[in-house]
């Protein structure tokens, strides 16, 4: 297992932890029908990347003394929204009237098992619960209210109209057409970008960092999160759906890719291109960590 691997196994334990805190602070919330549906989307695998990004960006930049550094649970806590607003996405999106996906995380999804419209609500009830994770748990880590309402404003945004619902639309409308390499972009910089983008300004804005820094760590998860799009697309046609643990595939769906558009290798290189862009906003920002580093590359070479 590489340090990473290793490095991701331990977090993703922590990533669990605090879906399992959130659950148990919001389930009096739910209708009783819902609770096991919600429970299936958030705990039902996953390699909880995002949580595990922005716990990682704080730890790049949080300055040891000034703020005191936060406790691992409120940090963990915070990071787990990122986490809720990505399992109901993926929860809606395997839905009949959307991707019709019957296999997401190697188990059959949501909706194959307990109906589409309980699977609807559930999720829908996850983006409230998302943004009270953000806000109540910013309060809780005693970090000032104007800088929780930034970090619960990034959030929001990036699940938006100019973030994952938005590039879902676009997918939906793009879906059977040829989609040129500008489309594609922006489409995945919306649809998959602006939450892993999320992900790392939430760790240096929870961290407190300066703005230079906060910008390089946007930057590298604009990056980052084209890479990781890249990567899906070269695993979405070199592997699987048993390796993968999800389908359909992209063919299937009749969907643009990366591969499509540049050629198995060319895609290959151009996420080796976009991630060394990446590192190198953290580095014209002097921001060093190996951990990010390590990440980057796994998020490139990664087998599901
Ligand atoms: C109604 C237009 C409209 C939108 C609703 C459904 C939806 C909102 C958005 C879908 C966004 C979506 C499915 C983005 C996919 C991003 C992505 C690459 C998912 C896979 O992420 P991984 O590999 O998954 O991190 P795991 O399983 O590891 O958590």
């Amino acid at each position: 297992m590489s340090d990473t691997e290793d490095y991701l196994s331990r977090h993703r334990a922590w990533a669990g932890a605090a879906l399992e805190r959130a659950l148990e602070r919001h389930a009096p919330l739910l209708p009783p029908d819902l609770s096991p549906v919600v429970r299936a989307g958030l705990l039902t695998g996953g390699k909880r990347i995002r949580p595990v990004l922005c716990a990682a960006a704080y730890g790049a930049v949080a300055d040891p003394a000034d703020p005191p550094r936060l406790d691992p649970e409120p940090l963990h806590d915070i990071a787990a929204s990122l986490e809720m607003i990505h399992a109901y996405s993926l929860m809606h999106d395997d839905l009949p009237c959307m991707d019709d996906a019957s296999l997401r995380r190697g188990q059959p999804t949501p909706h194959m098992r307990f109906g589409v419209e309980p699977t609807a609500r559930a999720a829908a009830a996850l983006i409230p619960m998302a943004s009270l994770q953000a806000l109540e748990s910013t309060e809780r880590a005693g970090i000032p209210p104007p800088v929780a309402g930034q970090i619960a404003a990034v959030l929001l945004d990036a699940a938006g109209v100019c973030g994952m619902v938005g590039g879902q639309a676009l997918d939906m409308l793009g879906e059977g057409r040829a989609l040129g390499e500008d489309d594609l972009g922006r489409l995945h910089a919306w649809k998959t970008g602006a939450l892993l983008t999320a992900a790392l300004r939430m760790g240096a804005l929870i961290a407190r960092a300066p703005k230079e820094q906060v910008e390089a760590l946007s930057a590298f998860g604009r990056h980052m999160g084209l890479a990781f799009q890249i990567a899906d697309d070269v695993l979405d046609a070199t592997s699987s759906a048993e390796a993968l643990g999800k389908e359909p595939s992209d063919a299937d769906l009749n969907k643009s890719t990366y591969v499509g558009l540049l050629g198995l290798e060319g895609a290959r290189r151009r996420g080796a291109d976009v991630r060394d862009r990446a590192l190198a906003s953290l580095e014209a920002a002097g921001v060093r960590s190996p951990t990010l580093e390590g990440l980057a590359g796994y998020i490139l070479d990664r087998r599901r």
